[in-house]
């Protein structure tokens, strides 16, 4: 499934940015930097963001800094896996920092996705509550097709239950999660259930998305400045790199 890309604005965007930023702050929208909220994005420009395979994985995600969905100088993460067993076996990466928290009012997460390996990938989302997971529909990305913008729907009625340790009560989890888990999970297996498999996923800009209307209208404001905010630091960054004329080598999964 893909989702058209968004046309740039030309908004004055530091100005929309600093009032809409103001009025927030006087309704209340005070921030936890380590919890989730409607409208995060990763955009990979600055590192991995806290995203990992375990600490004994010889092949942990990394940041690869040019080739994202925006061309030249646009970072985004490799998530290798390797096959056989043992640690990095699997095409798989979690995030225990900026992803955890309350899900509550999101509606789905959109991330750019490419597969640079041979075969197809059948990629989830899990949302891990302590010692149960319930995990999104699959989606299934082609090999060597490029990137493409996809959606996976978070809502209760969307999520299923992870095969081997579902969580009792899905909107209970969704308020709750200590773990968000990406992997290649052709079935809604439990995550120490995955496949191993040899696979290279590009992940980038994954963002929460919240519902639309209602109460939703606060997140949606709060999303905006946050999705701006995002891309205009990414912008900076892109900019900032081609005005120093450095040159950049490309990384491969081997260099980490
Ligand atoms: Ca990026």
């Amino acid at each position: 499934m893909e989702t058209q890309r968004p046309m740039k604005s030309t908004v004055r965007r530091g100005a929309w940015i600093a009032l809409l930023a103001a009025s927030l702050a006087a309704l209340g929208f005070a921030s936890d930097a380590r919890a989730v909220e409607i409208g995060q994005s990763d955009d990979f420009e600055d590192g991995t963001q806290g995203w990992s395979s375990g600490a004994t994985s010889p092949t942990p995600p990394a940041q690869v800094p040019t080739g994202g969905p925006d061309g030249a100088d646009d970072a985004w993460l490799q998530i290798v896996g390797s096959g056989g067993s043992g640690p990095g076996s699997r095409v798989a990466a979690v995030n225990d920092a900026q992803w955890t928290g309350d899900y509550t009012g999101a509606s789905e997460l959109q991330v750019d996705l490419q597969v640079t390996s041979v075969t197809d990938l059948a990629i989830r989302f899990y949302l891990r509550v302590d010692a149960c997971s319930v995990v999104t529909e699959a989606v299934p990305v082609t090999a060597g097709a490029g990137w493409s913008r996809v959606s996976f729907g978070i809502t209760p009625e969307e999520l299923v239950n992870s095969m081997e340790d579902g969580c009792p009560d899905i909107a209970l989890a969704l308020a709750n999660v200590t773990r968000l888990h990406v992997a290649h999970s052709p079935e809604p297996s439990a995550a120490s259930s995955l496949p191993p498999t040899v696979g290279v996923l590009g992940m980038d800009n994954l963002t929460l998305v919240p519902e639309p209307g209602g109460a939703g209208a606060a997140w949606i404001a709060a999303g905006a400045l946050a999705a701006l905010r995002n891309r205009s630091a990414a912008r900076r960054r892109r900019d900032a790199r081609q005005t120093s004329g450095r040159r950049r080598p490309g990384r491969s999964s081997l260099d980490r």
